[in-house]
């Protein structure tokens, strides 16, 4: 990681502005202990963009042979006709086992449930790599973590190529001509407009991974030029950013010729939550763009998914991609992923839960092995969030609105902060040199991180008391628990409620930690533990005090979900959302953050956005804007049969490793496939229709 790190200017202009403004704040400021050193990480082999893929027209196209009949009776227009002009053309330099062979399946495990198949209404497909394989996005960004830093800008995808207006405001692109969804209808602008439009921009609607219009900046539009181009005008100029934003999760189109007679503007019968769950699981072969379509569901048991005949990308030898027929999502528990995973029942897991890793290590290092285990940097990490919002968000009653003004103290998340003993809450998930401490902000051995720009309160619990006695938060009928101060929430016990995802043993055992290390410190927390959509319904409508959470891509990459690095927009930011008159109650070391991070997205100087992100980890780390738990390296498990597995992928950087590994290039040699199948030789069969088809 280190090698991509950017030359950096301006030390001596932060540290000036932090000394004028932040001694007393810097109080308590301790020693930040280096993160131990861990020499399992594995690392890519650095490329340019142009590397990885191309968009041509190839002189012939194949397709497995089992398909054949399809073309012969009728069913399938020939291969040639399914694909593209200018199909996305995978390298074969770029794949590190070349040209692979059609056959066998991924057989994934995962821990969610899927709601139904509308993304872009807001429904959840249950995670694990399900909605990544389905909804292909305009750019992409997975991949990146194999790009050198000076080439580093989002892959095309969806939109195959696009330029910049001279005075920077207008960014034209174009999507890739003659794509189909997975029912041979034409892919096109009107799927982009009916997202943008009537989805991200219908306040009735949040698609899922929450795109708002503030995503891709305030005032931004997008317009159709033609079926193939459409031309997006930013206030800001030249604001390469919103690219990233433009990946997956915030604008992957859904079918808008299925989708938009559902609609209420399009179908006044309907209403927004009919809209929402108008595909519900039972819906098979939802048309997507994907390289493969849900052609079975069994609730509680099992999703399974064949190739997509008209899939829009090949082999650099004409083949149409995927190579791999089936995907199969088991669907079990995370924890159980990891044991698949090593026991060679499952085929593929991040292993991310920490509690997990002597056992996976201890399994996977044995020469009998089914899986391959290969560490990356540490980009798993853990912070206690605090509901910032004073305005309403959220909806809180007087104890809550109580919780919400102490929240936005310094000296309050200074004293929970200076609570936590870090070494221990990452002790108590695994010891070994896996966990680091974290005192929040982003994260070490990352690119944007600086060490002198972050600012830790270490472990003190008798300051902790200090600043909570100094808040007036007195322990006045004697139970062992603080009291608010009179007049506040009748001066009642210091309760605080924190929200934790039952999915994941990691986030209750942290949650846990913090209720436990608070206790002595006569603050009662109490544990809300929610089941994974559960959880995530709470907190996107700020239904919380404190969150423990698992953080994304903002906090590793930067560059990726940029937009989420401070409350840039009313619904942008995970834990400071607008109140119910729609505004922000910003204090204002948040309004520093908010322009900080503009100024960020504003600028391509590399120097200058360098300098701009030690200025926000400094302001960030020392106002304690949330309390960080732990960091710590993920792995990837997959079976020894697969190949074309890039070397040094992480599990999470700036996306998944579901799609950092380019899934739809990854094959089994013809001598290593199973017998794993539960659909051979079929395909998706119309929308709605009960299942795959096999003539
Ligand atoms: C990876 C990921 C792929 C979501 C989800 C899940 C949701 C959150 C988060 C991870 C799961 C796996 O994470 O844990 O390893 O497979 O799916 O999408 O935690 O509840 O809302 O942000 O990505």
């Amino acid at each position: 990681m280190r090698k991509h790190a950017i030359a950096l200017g301006g030390a001596g202009l932060l540290l000036g502005v932090s000394l004028i403004a932040t001694q007393a704040q810097m109080a308590f400021a301790a020693e930040l202990p280096d993160p131990p050193a861990f020499a399992a990480q594995s690392s890519p082999v650095f490329v340019g963009v142009s590397d990885i893929q191309e968009y041509k027209a190839l002189p012939e196209y194949h397709q497995p042979a089992w398909m054949d009949k399809f073309v012969a009776d009728g069913t399938l227009p020939p291969v040639a006709e399914r694909l593209p002009k200018e199909p996305l053309v995978f390298k074969t330099g770029n794949m590190p086992d070349g040209v692979g062979v059609y056959g066998d399946v991924m057989r994934h495990v995962i821990g969610g449930r899927p709601e139904g198949w509308n993304y872009i209404g807001g429904q959840s497909q249950g995670w694990g790599g399900i909605d990544i394989g389905l909804s292909e996005c305009l750019t992409r960004t997975g991949p990146l973590f194999e790009v050198k830093a000076d080439e580093l800008e989002p892959l095309p995808n969806l939109a195959k190529s696009w330029e910049w207006s001279e005075d920077g405001h207008q960014l034209t692109m174009h999507l890739i001509e003659g794509a189909k969804w997975s029912d041979g209808v034409p892919f096109n602008a009107d799927d982009a407009m009916f997202y943008w439009n009537d989805n991200v921009n219908d306040p009735n609607v949040t698609p899922l991974n929450g795109a708002t219009p503030e995503t891709f900046g305030v005032g931004t539009t997008l317009e159709k030029v033609d079926d193939y181009t459409i031309k997006w005008t930013f206030k800001e100029v030249r604001p390469t950013q919103y690219l990233y934003a433009m990946a997956y999760g915030t604008f992957c189109p859904g079918p808008s010729h299925i989708l938009k007679p559902q609609h209420p503007k399009y179908n006044t019968a309907n209403t927004y939550d009919q809209y929402k769950n108008a595909f519900p699981p039972e819906f098979m072969n939802m048309p997507v763009m994907g390289a493969w379509v849900p052609v079975e569901y069994r609730p509680d048991d099992i999703v399974v998914m064949r190739r997509n005949p008209y899939y829009w990308k090949t082999d650099e030898n004409g083949n149409q991609l995927p190579y791999l027929d089936e995907l199969q999502y088991r669907l079990s528990t995370w924890a159980d992923r990891d044991v698949q995973a090593v026991a060679g029942s499952g085929d593929f897991s991040n292993l991310e839960q920490a509690e997990s890793y002597v056992e996976a290590l201890k399994r996977s290092a044995e020469p009998t092995a089914p899986a391959r285990l290969q560490f990356g940097a540490r980009t798993i990490g853990y912070a206690l969030r605090m509901n910032f919002s004073a305005n309403g968000w959220g909806e809180p009653d007087a104890r809550g609105q109580a919780v919400r003004e102490l929240n936005r103290q310094l000296d309050f998340r200074k004293a929970v902060s200076m609570a936590i003993d870090r070494q221990r809450l990452g002790d108590s998930l695994v010891r070994g040199p896996f966990t680091a401490i974290y005192p929040g902000g982003l994260y070490a051995g990352t690119t944007f991180y600086d060490k002198a720009s972050t600012v830790y309160y270490g472990y003190d619990v008798a300051a902790a008391n200090a600043l909570l006695d100094g808040l007036g938060l007195k322990d006045t009928d004697g139970n062992g628990v603080r009291n608010f101060p009179a007049g506040t929430a009748g001066g009642g016990d210091l309760e605080v409620t924190v929200l934790a995802n039952t999915d994941y043993g990691t986030d209750t055992n942290l949650a846990e930690g913090v209720i436990a290390q608070l206790e002595p410190l006569g603050i009662r927390v109490i544990a809300n533990f929610q089941t994974g959509t559960a959880r995530d319904d709470m907190a996107e409508s700020g239904k919380y005090d404190w969150s423990v959470e698992r953080q994304g891509a903002e906090m590793v990459a930067v560059v990726q979900g940029t937009s989420a690095l401070a409350p840039t927009g009313p619904r942008t930011h995970p834990f400071h959302r607008a109140g119910t008159d729609g505004t922000l109650d910003l204090l204002p070391f948040e309004q520093e953050l908010v322009t900080d991070v503009n100024s960020f997205i504003a600028t391509s100087d590399a120097t200058e956005r360098a300098d701009l992100m030690k200025k926000y980890q400094h302001t960030f780390t020392e106002n304690v804007y949330s309390v960080g738990l732990t960091q710590y390296p993920g792995a990837l498990i997959v079976n020894k049969r697969f190949s074309n597995i890039p070397v040094g992928a992480p599990v999470f950087m700036f996306n998944w490793a579901e799609d950092n590994i380019i899934r739809e290039r990854v094959y089994v040699a013809a001598d290593k496939q199973g017998n794993f199948e539960l659909h051979p030789n079929t395909l998706p069969g119309a929308p709605g229709s009960a299942g795959p088809i096999s003539e």
